[in-house]
């Protein structure tokens, strides 16, 4: 592209934190710093050098005008959040750890009842509302999306293999617009856990039944 030969060699200093844009100037291309004023919205995140994700590189330069601060590109794509050493193991478990304990937080009040289906024993249906249940908690703002803010809620301290909570958000913000929608909250959270539990118990229990206790529940 003719922006990028013409902006190869232009390292932008001023205005502190510009970047280069070929503009028509007396009729002829030239290469020039600017401070964008405006950004489509069209997603190409990348990734500063101070570790933020924008949705675009031009977000990254208005950003950096705005605050006067030379931030560069660190890389294209969004920015690996470190997981804390969570294992694709344990994020392999998470969706279905973190059911589990959002069926206890849904019993928690309730009176004690020893015969209560365990998760295993839940039919896709009622996985399902479980996962809507809780995103329509955690959803304070009641916009339909979980944003950064919504989880804060959910990092109790009790919370199962909380250092996955991270990894596994991003992994359901499929679109990465930095917002789970409830559909990609309930895929997420839901397949991956049948997804997970079938294969465990596949491996582990030699059999593929969910729910090997009591099947004919009135579910
Ligand atoms: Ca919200
Ligand atoms: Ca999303």
């Amino acid at each position: 592209m003719i922006s990028e030969k013409l902006c190869e060699l232009l390292k932008c200093r001023t205005p502190v934190g510009s970047w280069c844009q070929v503009v028509k100037d007396k009729g002829a291309l030239v290469p020039k710093c600017i401070c964008p004023k405006t950004c489509s919205r069209q997603r190409a995140p990348v990734c500063s050098v101070v570790g933020k994700t924008y949705m675009n590189e031009c977000f990254l330069h208005k950003e950096a005008c705005r605050k006067r601060r030379r931030t560069g590109l660190a890389h294209t794509g969004p920015c690996m959040i470190p997981s804390d050493n969570c294992t694709q193991e344990e994020l392999g478990q998470f969706p279905y750890r973190l059911l589990d304990w959002f069926l206890l937080l849904s019993r928690m009040g309730e009176s004690y009842a020893p015969d209560a289906p365990t998760q295993s024993c839940l039919s896709h249906a009622q996985r399902i509302q479980l996962a809507q249940q809780r995103f329509a908690l955690l959803d304070r703002n009641r916009d339909g999306k979980l944003s950064r803010r919504d989880l804060r809620k959910l990092h109790y301290k009790r919370m199962p293999l909380e250092h996955c909570a991270t990894s596994f958000f991003q992994s359901c913000d499929t679109d990465r617009n930095r917002k789970v929608t409830q559909r990609e909250w309930t895929t997420c959270l839901v397949d991956n856990s049948e997804a997970w539990f079938y294969h465990f118990m596949s491996i582990r229990m030699g059999s593929h039944k969910m729910c090997s206790t009591r099947t004919d529940d009135d579910l």
